[in-house]
Protein backbone atom coordinates (compact mmCIF):
# COMPACT_ATOMS: atom_id res chain seq x y z
CA UNK A 1 0.00 0.00 0.00
CA UNK A 2 1.78 3.42 -0.89
CA UNK A 3 1.84 6.01 1.89
CA UNK A 4 -0.23 8.73 1.28
CA UNK A 5 1.10 11.97 1.67
CA UNK A 6 0.16 14.77 4.58
CA UNK A 7 -2.21 16.57 2.41
CA UNK A 8 -3.98 13.28 1.53
CA UNK A 9 -4.00 12.29 5.29
CA UNK A 10 -5.18 16.01 6.29
CA UNK A 11 -8.21 15.67 4.38
CA UNK A 12 -9.31 12.49 5.38
CA UNK A 13 -9.21 14.42 9.16
CA UNK A 14 -11.08 17.27 7.58
CA UNK A 15 -13.99 14.84 6.36
CA UNK A 16 -13.97 12.99 9.87
CA UNK A 17 -14.60 15.85 11.26
CA UNK A 18 -17.42 17.47 8.77
CA UNK A 19 -19.30 14.12 9.50
CA UNK A 20 -18.85 14.79 13.01
CA UNK A 21 -19.88 18.01 12.98
CA UNK A 22 -22.65 17.43 10.78
CA UNK A 23 -24.13 14.92 13.08
CA UNK A 24 -23.40 17.16 16.19
CA UNK A 25 -25.54 20.37 14.94
CA UNK A 26 -28.27 17.46 13.39
CA UNK A 27 -28.60 16.45 16.76
CA UNK A 28 -28.97 19.69 17.73
CA UNK A 29 -31.81 20.70 14.85
CA UNK A 30 -33.89 17.49 15.90
CA UNK A 31 -34.49 18.78 19.21
CA UNK A 32 -35.63 22.16 18.00
CA UNK A 33 -37.83 20.22 15.74
CA UNK A 34 -36.47 21.15 12.64
CA UNK A 35 -35.38 17.96 11.54
CA UNK A 36 -38.64 14.92 12.33
CA UNK A 37 -38.34 11.63 11.56
CA UNK A 38 -36.20 9.35 12.80
CA UNK A 39 -32.43 10.39 13.11
CA UNK A 40 -29.13 7.91 13.17
CA UNK A 41 -26.22 9.24 14.02
CA UNK A 42 -22.55 7.88 12.80
CA UNK A 43 -21.03 9.36 15.30
CA UNK A 44 -17.75 7.39 15.99
CA UNK A 45 -17.93 5.48 13.16
CA UNK A 46 -16.38 8.25 10.29
CA UNK A 47 -13.59 6.47 9.53
CA UNK A 48 -15.24 3.57 7.88
CA UNK A 49 -16.81 6.15 5.34
CA UNK A 50 -14.19 7.89 5.11
CA UNK A 51 -12.10 5.22 3.90
CA UNK A 52 -13.76 3.49 1.78
CA UNK A 53 -14.01 7.23 -0.38
CA UNK A 54 -10.49 7.11 0.14
CA UNK A 55 -10.17 3.85 -2.05
CA UNK A 56 -13.08 3.32 -4.31
CA UNK A 57 -13.78 4.83 -7.56
CA UNK A 58 -16.13 8.13 -8.42
CA UNK A 59 -17.74 4.85 -10.77
CA UNK A 60 -18.25 2.11 -7.98
CA UNK A 61 -21.48 1.98 -6.46
CA UNK A 62 -22.11 2.68 -3.05
CA UNK A 63 -25.22 1.31 -1.13
CA UNK A 64 -25.88 1.81 2.58
CA UNK A 65 -28.37 1.51 5.60
CA UNK A 66 -30.45 4.20 7.20
CA UNK A 67 -27.53 5.40 9.14
CA UNK A 68 -26.54 7.07 6.12
CA UNK A 69 -25.29 11.05 6.28
CA UNK A 70 -21.48 9.81 7.23
CA UNK A 71 -21.60 7.88 4.42
CA UNK A 72 -22.92 10.40 1.66
CA UNK A 73 -21.34 13.00 2.97
CA UNK A 74 -17.56 10.97 2.22
CA UNK A 75 -18.96 10.46 -1.05
CA UNK A 76 -18.88 13.65 -2.09
CA UNK A 77 -22.39 14.88 -2.02
CA UNK A 78 -22.02 18.28 -1.58
CA UNK A 79 -22.72 19.37 2.73
CA UNK A 80 -25.53 21.67 1.94
CA UNK A 81 -27.88 19.42 -0.45
CA UNK A 82 -27.51 16.47 2.25
CA UNK A 83 -28.21 19.15 5.27
CA UNK A 84 -31.41 20.64 3.01
CA UNK A 85 -32.53 17.21 2.70
CA UNK A 86 -32.76 16.42 6.88
CA UNK A 87 -34.85 19.36 7.02
CA UNK A 88 -37.36 18.22 4.08
CA UNK A 89 -36.38 20.72 1.97
CA UNK A 90 -36.71 21.06 -1.98
CA UNK A 91 -32.81 21.91 -2.70
CA UNK A 92 -32.39 18.57 -0.65
CA UNK A 93 -30.29 15.80 -2.19
CA UNK A 94 -33.47 13.65 -2.49
CA UNK A 95 -35.61 16.91 -3.25
CA UNK A 96 -36.96 16.82 0.17
CA UNK A 97 -38.82 13.70 -0.11
CA UNK A 98 -36.69 11.51 1.29
CA UNK A 99 -34.96 12.86 4.47
CA UNK A 100 -32.47 11.21 6.72
CA UNK A 101 -32.91 7.65 6.07
CA UNK A 102 -33.15 8.25 2.26
CA UNK A 103 -30.10 10.14 1.05
CA UNK A 104 -29.50 9.12 -2.77
CA UNK A 105 -27.76 10.91 -5.14
CA UNK A 106 -27.65 8.62 -9.25
CA UNK A 107 -24.69 10.98 -10.32
CA UNK A 108 -22.42 9.64 -7.61
CA UNK A 109 -23.64 6.27 -7.77
CA UNK A 110 -24.55 6.49 -4.09
CA UNK A 111 -27.57 4.16 -4.29
CA UNK A 112 -29.33 5.42 -0.91
CA UNK A 113 -29.82 5.26 2.16
CA UNK A 114 -32.60 2.56 2.96
CA UNK A 115 -34.49 1.68 6.18
CA UNK A 116 -35.58 -1.53 6.36
CA UNK A 117 -32.63 -3.47 8.12
CA UNK A 118 -30.93 -6.08 5.34
CA UNK A 119 -33.35 -4.84 2.39
CA UNK A 120 -30.42 -3.26 0.49
CA UNK A 121 -28.53 -5.83 0.69
CA UNK A 122 -30.68 -7.84 -2.51
CA UNK A 123 -30.46 -4.42 -4.00
CA UNK A 124 -26.86 -4.48 -3.97
CA UNK A 125 -26.61 -7.66 -5.53
CA UNK A 126 -28.74 -6.67 -7.90
CA UNK A 127 -26.72 -3.17 -9.16
CA UNK A 128 -23.67 -5.84 -9.19
CA UNK A 129 -25.41 -8.31 -11.36
CA UNK A 130 -26.46 -5.53 -13.97
CA UNK A 131 -22.45 -4.18 -14.09
CA UNK A 132 -21.27 -8.24 -14.41
CA UNK A 133 -23.66 -8.49 -17.32
CA UNK A 134 -23.51 -5.36 -19.22
CA UNK A 135 -19.30 -5.80 -18.77
CA UNK A 136 -19.32 -2.34 -16.76
CA UNK A 137 -15.81 -2.28 -14.80
CA UNK A 138 -17.21 -1.31 -11.70
CA UNK A 139 -17.87 -2.68 -8.07
CA UNK A 140 -20.78 -2.05 -5.38
CA UNK A 141 -19.63 -1.49 -1.85
CA UNK A 142 -22.59 -2.13 0.71
CA UNK A 143 -22.58 -1.60 4.33
CA UNK A 144 -24.56 -2.97 6.90
CA UNK A 145 -25.06 -2.83 10.46
CA UNK A 146 -24.48 -6.10 12.41
CA UNK A 147 -28.10 -6.63 12.87
CA UNK A 148 -28.89 -7.04 9.42
CA UNK A 149 -26.82 -10.18 9.27
CA UNK A 150 -29.62 -12.30 10.74
CA UNK A 151 -32.07 -11.10 8.42
CA UNK A 152 -32.89 -13.17 5.32
CA UNK A 153 -31.78 -10.60 3.04
CA UNK A 154 -28.87 -10.86 4.00
CA UNK A 155 -28.31 -14.79 3.35
CA UNK A 156 -30.21 -14.60 0.20
CA UNK A 157 -27.89 -11.90 -0.90
CA UNK A 158 -24.82 -13.89 -0.44
CA UNK A 159 -25.42 -17.06 -1.74
CA UNK A 160 -26.53 -15.48 -5.10
CA UNK A 161 -23.12 -13.37 -4.79
CA UNK A 162 -21.40 -16.37 -4.45
CA UNK A 163 -23.43 -18.21 -6.83
CA UNK A 164 -23.18 -15.97 -9.44
CA UNK A 165 -19.26 -14.14 -8.49
CA UNK A 166 -21.36 -11.02 -8.07
CA UNK A 167 -18.01 -8.09 -7.75
CA UNK A 168 -19.58 -7.11 -4.61
CA UNK A 169 -17.88 -6.23 -1.03
CA UNK A 170 -20.04 -6.56 1.95
CA UNK A 171 -19.09 -4.53 4.62
CA UNK A 172 -20.43 -5.06 8.39
CA UNK A 173 -20.00 -1.91 10.60
CA UNK A 174 -20.34 -3.74 13.38
CA UNK A 175 -21.05 -1.56 16.14
CA UNK A 176 -21.88 -4.26 18.76
CA UNK A 177 -25.32 -3.46 19.52
CA UNK A 178 -28.78 -3.75 16.91
CA UNK A 179 -31.27 -1.22 18.57
CA UNK A 180 -30.56 -2.29 22.38
CA UNK A 181 -29.54 -5.34 21.40
CA UNK A 182 -25.98 -6.76 21.95
CA UNK A 183 -24.81 -8.84 19.20
CA UNK A 184 -23.84 -11.61 21.28
CA UNK A 185 -27.80 -11.64 22.28
CA UNK A 186 -29.30 -11.61 18.47
CA UNK A 187 -26.39 -13.65 16.46
CA UNK A 188 -25.74 -17.34 16.17
CA UNK A 189 -22.51 -16.48 15.43
CA UNK A 190 -21.04 -13.75 17.41
CA UNK A 191 -17.97 -13.66 15.30
CA UNK A 192 -19.87 -11.88 12.05
CA UNK A 193 -16.85 -12.51 9.42
CA UNK A 194 -17.63 -16.27 9.89
CA UNK A 195 -20.70 -15.90 8.24
CA UNK A 196 -18.91 -15.54 4.76
CA UNK A 197 -17.43 -19.25 4.99
CA UNK A 198 -21.36 -20.52 4.54
CA UNK A 199 -21.01 -19.06 1.49
CA UNK A 200 -17.37 -20.41 0.72
CA UNK A 201 -17.11 -16.22 0.18
CA UNK A 202 -13.47 -15.37 1.14
CA UNK A 203 -13.18 -12.46 3.77
CA UNK A 204 -10.52 -10.38 5.95
CA UNK A 205 -8.76 -12.70 8.71
CA UNK A 206 -9.24 -10.52 11.50
CA UNK A 207 -11.91 -8.37 12.63
CA UNK A 208 -10.96 -4.74 12.05
CA UNK A 209 -10.37 -2.08 14.44
CA UNK A 210 -12.87 0.50 13.07
CA UNK A 211 -11.08 3.45 14.88
CA UNK A 212 -7.97 3.02 12.51
CA UNK A 213 -8.79 4.33 9.54
CA UNK A 214 -5.24 3.15 7.87
CA UNK A 215 -6.60 -0.51 9.08
CA UNK A 216 -9.48 -0.41 7.29
CA UNK A 217 -7.74 1.23 4.00
CA UNK A 218 -5.63 -1.87 3.72
CA UNK A 219 -8.30 -3.99 3.61
CA UNK A 220 -10.45 -2.34 1.33
CA UNK A 221 -7.69 -2.42 -0.88
CA UNK A 222 -6.94 -5.81 -0.67
CA UNK A 223 -10.63 -6.82 -0.91
CA UNK A 224 -10.72 -4.55 -3.91
CA UNK A 225 -8.08 -6.36 -6.03
CA UNK A 226 -9.90 -8.98 -5.28
CA UNK A 227 -13.61 -8.38 -6.21
CA UNK A 228 -12.28 -5.73 -9.28
CA UNK A 229 -10.18 -8.85 -11.16
CA UNK A 230 -13.46 -10.72 -11.50
CA UNK A 231 -13.31 -13.29 -8.45
CA UNK A 232 -16.33 -12.58 -6.97
CA UNK A 233 -17.94 -11.25 -3.71
CA UNK A 234 -15.82 -10.25 -0.67
CA UNK A 235 -16.52 -10.08 3.34
CA UNK A 236 -15.36 -7.64 5.62
CA UNK A 237 -16.37 -7.09 9.34
CA UNK A 238 -15.17 -4.16 10.92
CA UNK A 239 -15.58 -3.23 14.70
CA UNK A 240 -16.74 -0.23 15.60
CA UNK A 241 -18.82 1.68 18.14
CA UNK A 242 -21.67 4.27 17.52
CA UNK A 243 -21.00 6.85 20.62
CA UNK A 244 -24.75 7.96 20.84
CA UNK A 245 -27.98 6.29 20.80
CA UNK A 246 -29.53 4.00 18.25
CA UNK A 247 -31.58 7.14 17.12
CA UNK A 248 -32.71 10.38 19.03
CA UNK A 249 -34.51 9.64 22.32
CA UNK A 250 -32.45 6.32 22.65
CA UNK A 251 -32.69 6.19 26.77
CA UNK A 252 -29.77 3.68 26.25
CA UNK A 253 -30.36 1.52 29.21
CA UNK A 254 -28.76 -1.68 27.50
CA UNK A 255 -25.12 -0.32 28.05
CA UNK A 256 -23.35 1.57 30.78
CA UNK A 257 -22.20 4.83 30.58
CA UNK A 258 -19.12 3.86 31.87
CA UNK A 259 -18.52 1.64 28.75
CA UNK A 260 -19.33 4.86 26.32
CA UNK A 261 -17.04 6.77 27.97
CA UNK A 262 -14.18 4.37 27.71
CA UNK A 263 -14.92 3.70 24.05
CA UNK A 264 -14.50 7.65 23.63
CA UNK A 265 -11.35 7.68 24.73
CA UNK A 266 -9.98 4.87 23.48
CA UNK A 267 -11.78 4.40 20.06
CA UNK A 268 -12.64 7.50 18.63
CA UNK A 269 -11.26 7.71 14.82
CA UNK A 270 -11.00 11.49 14.62
CA UNK A 271 -8.42 11.42 17.52
CA UNK A 272 -7.02 8.72 16.85
CA UNK A 273 -5.35 10.00 13.18
CA UNK A 274 -5.17 13.23 14.79
CA UNK A 275 -2.65 11.52 17.38
CA UNK A 276 -0.67 9.69 15.03
CA UNK A 277 -0.39 12.79 12.21
CA UNK A 278 1.03 15.08 15.76
CA UNK A 279 3.02 11.95 16.79
CA UNK A 280 4.49 11.49 13.74
CA UNK A 281 5.61 15.27 13.62
CA UNK A 282 3.65 15.68 10.00
CA UNK A 283 1.15 18.50 11.07
CA UNK A 284 1.20 20.42 13.84
CA UNK A 285 -2.01 21.47 16.06
CA UNK A 286 -2.38 24.33 14.12
CA UNK A 287 -3.10 22.58 11.25
CA UNK A 288 -5.37 20.54 12.34
CA UNK A 289 -7.25 22.83 14.10
CA UNK A 290 -7.95 24.83 10.72
CA UNK A 291 -9.32 21.58 9.28
CA UNK A 292 -11.57 21.15 11.81
CA UNK A 293 -12.70 25.38 11.88
CA UNK A 294 -13.38 24.60 8.23
CA UNK A 295 -15.36 21.84 8.44
CA UNK A 296 -17.35 23.53 10.89
CA UNK A 297 -17.88 26.68 8.69
CA UNK A 298 -18.81 24.29 5.53
CA UNK A 299 -21.65 22.86 8.32
CA UNK A 300 -22.51 26.64 9.61
CA UNK A 301 -23.04 27.57 5.52
CA UNK A 302 -25.16 24.07 5.28
CA UNK A 303 -27.34 24.92 7.64
CA UNK A 304 -28.16 28.34 6.49
CA UNK A 305 -28.41 27.06 3.07
CA UNK A 306 -31.26 24.35 3.67
CA UNK A 307 -32.82 26.76 6.48
CA UNK A 308 -33.62 29.37 3.56
CA UNK A 309 -34.66 26.90 1.23
CA UNK A 310 -38.10 26.06 0.45
CA UNK A 311 -40.12 22.88 1.39
CA UNK A 312 -41.12 20.71 -1.89
CA UNK A 313 -44.24 22.32 -3.24
CA UNK A 314 -47.97 20.24 -3.07
CA UNK A 315 -47.35 19.44 -6.74
CA UNK A 316 -43.77 17.18 -6.13
CA UNK A 317 -45.88 14.97 -4.48
CA UNK A 318 -47.12 13.51 -7.69
CA UNK A 319 -43.83 13.80 -9.55
CA UNK A 320 -41.65 10.88 -10.03
CA UNK A 321 -44.76 8.58 -9.13
CA UNK A 322 -45.34 5.71 -11.94
CA UNK A 323 -48.04 3.97 -10.67
C1 LIG B 1 -36.84 -5.66 8.70
C2 LIG B 1 -36.75 -4.69 9.83
N1 LIG B 1 -36.91 -5.13 11.09
C3 LIG B 1 -36.81 -4.26 12.13
C4 LIG B 1 -36.56 -2.94 11.91
C5 LIG B 1 -36.42 -2.01 13.09
N2 LIG B 1 -35.00 -1.67 13.25
C6 LIG B 1 -34.55 -0.48 12.80
S1 LIG B 1 -32.93 -0.33 13.06
C7 LIG B 1 -32.79 -1.84 13.76
C8 LIG B 1 -31.46 -2.34 14.27
C9 LIG B 1 -30.50 -2.70 13.20
O1 LIG B 1 -29.21 -2.79 13.74
P1 LIG B 1 -27.91 -2.88 12.85
O2 LIG B 1 -28.21 -3.59 11.58
O3 LIG B 1 -26.84 -3.47 13.69
O4 LIG B 1 -27.56 -1.39 12.45
P2 LIG B 1 -27.13 -0.14 13.36
O5 LIG B 1 -28.40 0.57 13.73
O6 LIG B 1 -26.40 -0.67 14.53
O7 LIG B 1 -26.30 0.71 12.50
C10 LIG B 1 -34.02 -2.45 13.81
C11 LIG B 1 -34.27 -3.78 14.39
C12 LIG B 1 -36.42 -2.52 10.58
N3 LIG B 1 -36.15 -1.24 10.27
N4 LIG B 1 -36.49 -3.41 9.56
Amino acid sequence: MTTPDKETMLNWYRQMVLIRRFEEKCAELYTTGDIGGFLHLYIGQEAIAVAAQSIFRADDNIITAYRDHGVALARGIPTKTVMAEMLGKATGVSKGKGGSMHLADIDRRFWGGWAIVGGHLPLAAGIALADQYSGADRITVAFMGDGSTNIGYFHEALNLAAVWKLPVIWVVENNQYGMGTAVTRASAVSDIVKKAEAYGMPCCQQVLDGADIFEIREQFEMAEAYVRDGEGSYMMEILTYRFRGHSMGDPERYRQQEEVEKKKTEADPIIRLGNYLLEKKLVTQEELDAQAQSAEEEVAEAIEFAKKSPFPAPEELYANVYV
